[in-house]
């Protein structure tokens, strides 16, 4: 019995490896409001051959642009980001709060902490890659790309 389950699971392995060499970790996404929300991952591209994130769908929002914050006249503001986030070969991209994020853009439900969210990253030439993400409103700004920081309750930023 127990051969034939391992046998079974092995079967459903290969849907996993779907795109390129491409990892993604520490996937979350935060919602201030109904009406919006932003998600944030690392992507590893330990890959020969350079890849772009040239759009991410899901169902939880009407709308999901790739943006950016920039700074105007000292006031940071968002951008949206025209022809995707490159991804080089050999190395990975940090999308994070105050950086470049998945803007959500018209929810079509409430979103609680915990919450687990699919979304399909379009890498162009580097295929598509299934992610998700979970609700985490907690999370603190500053060290999010850090991990656990033990002196996180002394940041005042
Ligand atoms: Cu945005």
């Amino acid at each position: 019995m127990k051969s034939m389950t391992l046998a079974a699971a092995a079967t459903l392995l290969p849907l996993a490896g779907l795109a390129a060499d491409l990892t993604v970790e520490d996937a979350y996404l935060r919602s201030a409001n109904p009406m919006t929300g932003a998600a944030f991952m690392r992507i590893d591209n330990p890959g020969e051959a350079a890849c772009m994130l040239t759009a991410v769908t899901s169902d939880v929002a009407e709308r999901i642009e790739l943006h950016t914050h920039e700074e105007e006249d000292g006031v940071m503001r968002m951008r949206r980001i025209e022809g995707g986030i490159a991804i080089p070969a050999g190395s990975a991209v940090q999308l994070d709060r105050g950086g470049d994020h998945v803007m959500l853009l018209g929810l079509t439900r409430s979103l609680a902490d915990g919450d687990r969210v699919a979304f399909q990253l379009d890498l162009g030439d580097c295929g598509t890659q299934e992610v998700e993400a979970v609700v985490d409103n907690t999370r603190d700004a500053s060290h999010a790309a850090e991990g656990a920081d033990p002196h996180a309750d002394h940041s005042g930023h």
